[in-house]
């Protein structure tokens, strides 16, 4: 599949302090990336209703997180995945009459153009599920092959617990993990199963709905097992970081490891299992089943600088759950407008100590809202210390221009308005 278009990437005098992260397996925030070359896999959406805030908050997140990995001179192997096929978005057909392929590859169109309008880096390698199909037939064939996988019908389990560390990305008792399970889509009351917790790898045809054929039969692949494969194919064993919103983490991503762990005889599937935080909305967690979202494309469309958006999201630290307002998003317009007030300012303040706090903040666990206190105090400064501004928008000297590239490769948050 085609990702999204890139952006430039200021580079920035000066070497930025290593990567410390939040991994969820340990509990600890710890050194991230020890090579040269850091992989990440990021969960990508299913596309039958994009690209809301909560949407926008995890991708943007990861693309902080890539920013920082590149500021700290790494090379970054990026891949995401496209949920082109799942039971999700054959609903939404059967509920609008719409053919599925055509409601994903609309809402993916949306998603590209959000994504680049935010100014996200796009991943290396943006997978669909669909082209992925002949790899996860293979890996499920492989897991048959090592005894891992049943039948009930004609569907196939893998055995989660037959992997000693399943359990080992969440820590959850069993009993939350059976609740999170039947709420996250999986099926731990079906009759025949072995173990209420082992997963669906593949899924024999149904009537009226779409199915491949494969060595395994006339099906359609389940939906950890698309992940694992994918991030299997495109990074391998052991990847630095497997992300996602915090509603991944069970099943799907305890699930995915263990399924890459099995097929691999190798462990971990992941250095760091990196969680954002939930964005609600009208007092929920917003969410496309519940139908309570606010679109990065509607708020494009009343004109709102994507700017501000990406600015709205990252006044909040990326593990963090928070609810969205129209009021972050005129405070961030406000900010925005500041910060490029300041860097017309002809002679502001020097600039270097504050690239360093930037960097120093997002070195720990991506703080981005204390690197944005960091500019705000420089605009301050800056805005103080000037009687006239030239236009807004445009660097007038050569701190103005360090602030705008330090924002820009750092945060995503282009301060110059001329020459895009
Ligand atoms: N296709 C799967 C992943 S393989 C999927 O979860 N798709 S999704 O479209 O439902 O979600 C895409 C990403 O957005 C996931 O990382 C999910 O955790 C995140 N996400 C969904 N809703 C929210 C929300 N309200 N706040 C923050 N992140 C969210
Ligand atoms: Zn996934």
């Amino acid at each position: 599949m085609r990702a999204w278009p890139s952006v430039h990437l200021p580079e920035l005098p000066g070497n930025a302090p290593p990567l410390r992260l939040f991994d969820t397996a340990t509990g600890q925030v710890r050194p991230s990336a020890p090579g040269p070359v850091a992989t990440m896999y990021v969960c990508g959406i299913t596309p039958y209703d994009a690209t809301h805030m909560g949407h926008a908050n995890t991708y943007v997140a990861f693309d902080l997180l890539h920013r920082i990995w590149r500021d700290g001179g790494h090379d970054v192997r990026y891949v995401q995945n496209v949920t082109d096929i799942d039971d999700p978005l054959l609903e939404r057909a059967v509920a609008t009459g719409q053919d599925w392929r055509s409601i994903a590859d609309r809402e993916t169109a949306l998603f590209r153009e959000d994504m680049h309008a935010l100014r996200v880096l796009p991943p290396g390698e943006y997978i669909g599920a669909v082209e992925s199909i002949p790899s996860v037939a293979g890996y499920v064939a492989g897991l048959q092959a090592k005894g891992l996988v049943y039948a009930v019908d004609d569907d196939l389990y893998f055995r989660v617990r037959s992997d000693p560390n399943f359990g080992s990305v969440t820590h959850l008792d069993e009993e939350t993990m059976i609740r999170l399970f039947a709420e996250r889509g999986g099926d731990p009351d079906r009759p025949g199963k072995e173990h209420p917790l082992d997963c669906l790898v593949w899924q024999s045809e149904r009537a009226d709905e779409p199915a491949w054929d494969t060595p395994l039969g006339h099906g359609r692949p389940g939906w950890h097992i698309e992940c694992a494969a994918i991030a299997l194919d495109f990074l391998g064993m052991t990847i630095d970081v497997q992300g996602g919103g915090s509603d991944l983490a069970f099943p799907h991503h305890e699930m995915g490891a263990s399924e890459a762990q099995m097929i691999t005889d190798q462990w971990p599937f992941a250095r760091h299992y990196v969680h954002s935080g939930m964005v609600a909305w009208q007092g929920h967690k917003m969410s496309k089943s519940r139908g309570n979202l606010v679109f990065v494309s509607a708020l494009r469309h009343e004109g709102v600088d994507p700017m501000a958006i990406r600015l709205a999201l990252l006044a909040h630290h990326y593990r963090t759950d928070w609810a969205w307002t129209p009021h972050g998003l005129e405070g961030a317009a406000e900010r925005l407008a500041r910060l490029r007030a300041a860097i017309a300012v002809a002679d502001p303040p020097p600039a270097e100590s504050t690239l360093e706090r930037m960097r120093e903040a997002l070195a720990d666990d991506l703080r981005s809202p204390a690197a944005l206190d960091a500019l705000d105090d420089w605009a301050h400064r800056a805005l103080r210390s000037s009687a006239a501004a030239n236009t807004q928008g445009r660097a007038a000297s050569e701190a103005g221009a360090l602030i705008a590239a330090a924002s820009d490769a750092l945060l995503g948050v282009r301060l110059e308005t001329e020459g895009d």
